[in-house]
């Protein structure tokens, strides 16, 4: 027959629970160098659609794949606020996009789920420079259903030379895959329009070993519960 557990029993059992949690924790931080509590920059990953079009031979991968900046980031691990205050695009080094109107949208996959909480941008210098745009979070690759996440108006263009970064936080966050960039204004040009880089700003959630470490700890902390209740 099943006895509830004393209170003293719960208590140990509580108490084994927190410490093999709390080490798992610490330990994931140490390993972790943006830390728990941080935001990452995260790769926009690939693209699967574009509708804006390209120009020549500048291909919407440039934009993506970190070229162009002045240091490198490791996606998911790099801090973000670190990085974008010190990182910038070189001048030239931005995409330029083919549109008649021009305006368009980028469908973007990241590999995975994500909570994405805003983004960084390096925007190009001149006319065809990004200045209105909206940011959608998709429930499937097909974008067929469309979650709004922030609209930005008037983001400001290059003034020359190397660009510097500029971030940009979303009305609300998501745990997304999917992503679509939809462009609805440049600064003049007729039909082009361009930036340099993006990257995602994204939260850390628990790793794999906090959540093993947890789960190992209820387990034990369970059957030595049940030991001592035998005995
Ligand atoms: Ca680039």
């Amino acid at each position: 027959m099943y006895e509830f557990p004393t209170a003293r029993g719960r208590t140990g059992r509580a108490r084994l629970l927190q410490l093999v949690c709390l080490s798992a924790a610490i330990l994931d931080a140490a390993l972790q160098p943006a830390g728990l509590n941080d935001t990452v920059i995260l790769s926009p990953g690939i693209a699967l659609a574009n509708a804006l079009g390209e120009k020549g031979d500048q291909t919407l991968s440039d934009a993506l794949d970190q070229s162009g900046l002045s240091a490198p980031y490791i996606s998911w691990t790099t801090d973000f606020l670190t990085y974008i205050r010190t990182t910038t695009n070189a001048d030239g080094n931005n995409r330029i996009f083919r549109s008649n109107n021009p305006t368009g949208y980028l469908n973007l996959d990241l590999g995975r789920q994500f909570n994405i909480t805003g983004l960084a941008l390096w925007n190009a210098n001149g006319d065809r420079a990004l200045r209105d745009f909206e940011i959608f979070a998709s429930a499937d690759a097909t974008f067929s259903t469309l979650t709004s996440l922030a609209a930005f108006v008037n983001v400001a263009q290059g003034n020359g030379g190397a660009l510097e970064a500029q971030a940009l936080t979303f009305s609300s966050s998501a745990l997304t895959r999917y992503v679509r960039v939809r462009i609805t204004n440049n600064y003049g040009h007729k039909d082009q329009v361009s930036f340099g880089e993006l990257g995602f700003q994204a939260t850390l959630e628990p790793s794999p070993l906090v959540l093993y470490a947890c789960a190992l700890g209820l387990f034990f902390s369970w059957n030595r519960h049940k030991a001592v209740s035998a005995s």
